[in-house]
């Protein structure tokens, strides 16, 4: 790291797109975080926040920094967007407001209740079936993968056919939200073909008549939202509700493959589960990180960021900033984990967070009374994307009760 002598601001050449650096960005994200609250970013001419204060007060701040003009690097202001804007995700009040009140109330704790009983069922059938199979298997594959595609796209309503086309659909969306590398490069082949597949399934006819896209399409009919916007709300659950949440539990699954003492902490009490959830997206992070534009210019820490400009906002450098959290490189099912923001903050914050915390209390709870000890099989291997925090496998070996 470099100083602008006029301007004091902190300049970074790293590439935090780069494959070294995705492969492992934690020493780069400290680097970020002791180089100051703001850090400009010269390969990309885009500013940087790795600090857990200035991330959190910039997410919260959805007036200066809005999401309006993309999250990723791509500036909707200059630049026009690879798919029509994401009616949550890439807007903010007022055309915000209505597709968030109908999804949050879809998605919330309390019309999740209506499916507790059967997620719970179907994640101690799948565990059943995993462990009848052998006590070695890989963690990703048999479970974290395994489990959101058994329950979510059916939550949706969507057919089965053309389901494998979820993670690969959802790999290059995260993927596209940082710079053209060989990531997106490597996507591009599929994105027309992915996309209209996506898109089909959004429509009307192609729901099951419950679930939550029916639901969607029910609240167009009361007018909470036109015809025109249902199907883009459709598009959002397809697209974030499926490698999200495959990362989250993979991210959980490798957390206690590596530490048995926390293992035994959730078997004495497996009412931690949802807490050790929580812990696992702060200390992995599955979404590293989103950018924000300037809506003016903003002082932030005492530099002066310009109207108009891309700041990257590091989830994961702040979810394990010092300056903030205990020991954050551990991961520790005592610890409150409570304000990461690993599902960010503020009016964007994750609004199918009570869907990924209930798949993984089904998961965890099936696992913690069928396993008592899980513990590495082998080399974890990382799938490399520009915006999560993703594995290819995790071998685990366990002994089940
Ligand atoms: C949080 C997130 C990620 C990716 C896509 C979307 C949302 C969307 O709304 O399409």
């Amino acid at each position: 790291m470099t100083t602008f002598a006029s301007s004091h601001v902190p300049v970074s050449h790293v590439d935090p797109f780069g494959l070294d650096i995705l492969e492992n960005p934690l020493p780069f994200q400290a680097d970020l975080r002791d180089a100051g609250p703001v850090v400009y970013l010269d390969r990309y001419d885009v500013f940087a926040m790795g600090r857990y204060e200035q991330v959190h007060a910039a997410l919260t701040d959805w007036q200066g920094f809005q999401s309006a003009a993309g999250v990723g690097l791509s500036n909707f202001r200059y630049e026009k967007p690879w798919r029509p804007p994401s009616l949550l995700l890439e807007a903010d009040p007022p055309y915000h407001d209505a597709p968030r009140a109908v999804l949050s109330k879809i998605l919330g704790p309390r019309a999740l209740q209506k499916l507790r009983a059967s997620w719970l069922a179907d994640a101690e059938a799948l565990v059943d079936q995993v462990l009848e199979a052998g006590t070695e298997f890989d963690a990703v594959t048999r479970l974290a993968a395994a489990f959101p595609l058994r329950v979510f796209p059916d939550a949706v309503g969507i057919h089965e056919t053309g389901r494998e086309n979820l993670l690969p659909y959802g790999d290059h969306l995260f993927n596209a939200f940082g710079p053209v590398n060989s990531l997106v490069e490597k996507g591009a082949p599929r994105v027309a073909e992915l996309s209209a597949w996506v898109n089909a399934q959004c429509t009307r006819e192609a729901l099951s008549e419950e679930g939550f896209g029916a639901q969607i399409w029910a609240a167009a009919d009361r007018g909470d939202i036109t015809y025109e916007q249902a199907p883009l709300i459709v598009r959002s659950l397809l697209s974030a509700g499926v490698d999200t949440t495959v990362n989250g539990l993979a991210a959980v699954l490798y957390a206690f493959a590596g530490h048995p003492d926390q293992w035994e902490r959730l078997r004495a009490n497996p009412m931690l589960a949802r807490t050790a959830f929580d812990e696992a997206v702060r200390w992995e992070s599955p979404v590293q990180t989103f950018f924000r534009t300037t809506t003016r210019d903003i002082e932030v820490g005492g530099v002066l960021i310009p109207d108009g400009r891309k700041i990257l906002m590091f989830l994961g450098a702040a979810n394990r900033d010092p300056r903030r959290w205990e020991n954050p490189d551990t991961f520790d099912v005592h610890r409150d984990p409570s304000g990461h923001v690993g599902f960010g903050m503020g009016i964007h914050q994750c609004v199918g967070q009570h869907v990924a915390r209930l798949e993984s209390e089904a998961l965890l709870t099936a696992l913690v009374t069928r396993v008592e000890t899980v513990e590495p099989a082998g080399p974890a291997q990382r799938h490399l994307n520009n915006t999560l925090r993703s594995w290819k496998s995790v071998p685990v070996r366990v002994i089940s009760n």
